[in-house]
């Protein structure tokens, strides 16, 4: 990551056609995402894929890393900066068995024990929540704000931890208040009606003053 990353933000095809990718993915970018991720639990792979192609070079052009949520084999295909993997999707040393040492590896976390362990096995980043209840990911217990300032101190100081999870531009506050300093915003972002104003008012939010 050339640039402290503060906001990171994820085109789900869940909220987003594949036609609008593109420019979805531009508004994110115009707006200050530091990283973008694509998130596509319910789509077949030559969509993935498809998708991948078309917004992967507009991330190399804005310099922001470039994520896949799930699919280590066609991240390293690709030429992704990263695949990001859940608590469920194998352990760091069979992702790096199957990628090599090239690309950025993140990991969910859904409690201060397993961003300590996330830390522990060699993670490049976590994600940490979710914070409040979420559709986006619906059925995940929220863990709320209380274990953000320790988990900032353990975890945080060492390698990038994005608190994720129901956040919108009105809890911000919240959720910078109870210590954390990176974010992960989904669904508010992709349903803003003008999405780059929505993403600019939060990277804005989150710089360091
Ligand atoms: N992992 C934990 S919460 C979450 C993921 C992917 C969804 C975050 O989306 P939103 O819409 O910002 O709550
Ligand atoms: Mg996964």
């Amino acid at each position: 990551m050339t640039r402290d990353p503060c906001l990171y933000c994820i085109l789900d095809l869940g909220y987003v056609q594949a036609t609008a990718a593109e420019e979805v993915t531009a508004a994110l970018l115009a707006g200050g995402a530091d990283l973008l991720q694509l998130r596509a639990k319910s789509q077949p792979l030559a969509v993935i894929e498809s998708v991948a192609r078309r917004v992967l070079p507009l991330c190399r052009a804005a310099g922001v890393p470039f994520i896949l949520n799930d699919h280590p084999a066609l991240a390293a295909a690709l030429g992704a900066d990263g695949v990001h993997l859940g608590q469920d999707d194998g352990s760091l040393t069979e992702t790096r068995a199957l990628i090599g040492h090239g690309l950025l590896v993140g990991r969910s976390t859904h409690s201060l024990a397993q961003a300590r362990a996330a830390l522990a096995e060699g993670f490049d980043y976590i994600g940490f929540g979710p914070l409040y209840p979420t559709p986006t990911k619906a059925g995940r217990p929220a863990i709320g704000l209380g274990d953000i300032a320790m988990m900032e101190r353990d975890v945080g100081a060492k390698i990038p931890a994005f608190c994720i999870g129901g956040i919108h531009p009105g809890n911000l506050p919240q959720v910078l208040a109870a210590g954390a300093r990176r974010i992960v915003m989904v669904s508010a972002l992709l349903q803003a009606a003008d999405i780059r104003a929505a993403t600019r008012g939060v990277a804005t939010a989150l710089q360091p003053t």
